[in-house]
């Protein structure tokens, strides 16, 4: 009986000998210096150039603003240019030599792709839209409220109206 207890008393030890160790001393951290509290920037996106906006092209009919987005619609290469157009502004047929896209940013354009300017024919671009004029295809655009365009392309930007009456560098 005896030796029966003293097997049991073993195993239990040995069942559970970490319990006998005593634990590690803690370690003492050593003092910590306080963080310094300029926490690092986040990467910051280039501050988007604020767009200057001059008096349209001397091939646009007066009254329109432009803006250079990107590149220079006066040499070779991709440009993009923004047009606010007035209420009641509209650019009668006229082509490219190259294509052109046109994209509102806001309000409401109506454009068409024949010869001549017929408002009965137009269609509509509303803000996000967007419309390809391929070159040397005829097409036209009216805005009967203020809006806002995209156009890009490749330069340098040329414009003939299918009637040279309607070219605005023609009267001066
Ligand atoms: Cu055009």
């Amino acid at each position: 009986m005896m030796k029966l207890l003293l097997v049991s008393a073993a195993a239990l030890f040995a069942a559970a000998p970490a319990q006998s160790q005593t634990p590690p001393p803690e370690a003492t951290m050593p003092p910590q210096a306080p963080t310094p509290p300029q926490a690092p920037m986040p990467p910051q996106a280039p501050a988007a150039p604020a767009m200057t906006w001059m008096d349209g092209p001397p091939g646009l009919p007066a009254g329109a603003k432009m803006a250079v987005v990107s590149g220079d619609p006066g040499k070779a290469g991709d440009f993009k240019i923004q047009l606010q157009m007035p209420a009641g502004y509209a650019v009668p047929a006229h082509h490219h030599p190259t294509a052109e896209r046109v994209q509102v940013v806001s309000g409401t354009l109506s454009y068409g792709m024949s010869d001549k300017l017929d408002r009965a024919k137009a269609k509509t671009l509303a803000a996000g839209q967007h419309v390809t004029m391929a070159a040397q295809m005829n097409h036209w655009v009216f805005a009967d409220a203020p809006a806002t365009l995209e156009v890009s392309g490749k330069g340098p930007f040329q414009i003939t109206y299918m009637d040279p009456k309607d070219d605005p560098r023609e009267a001066k």
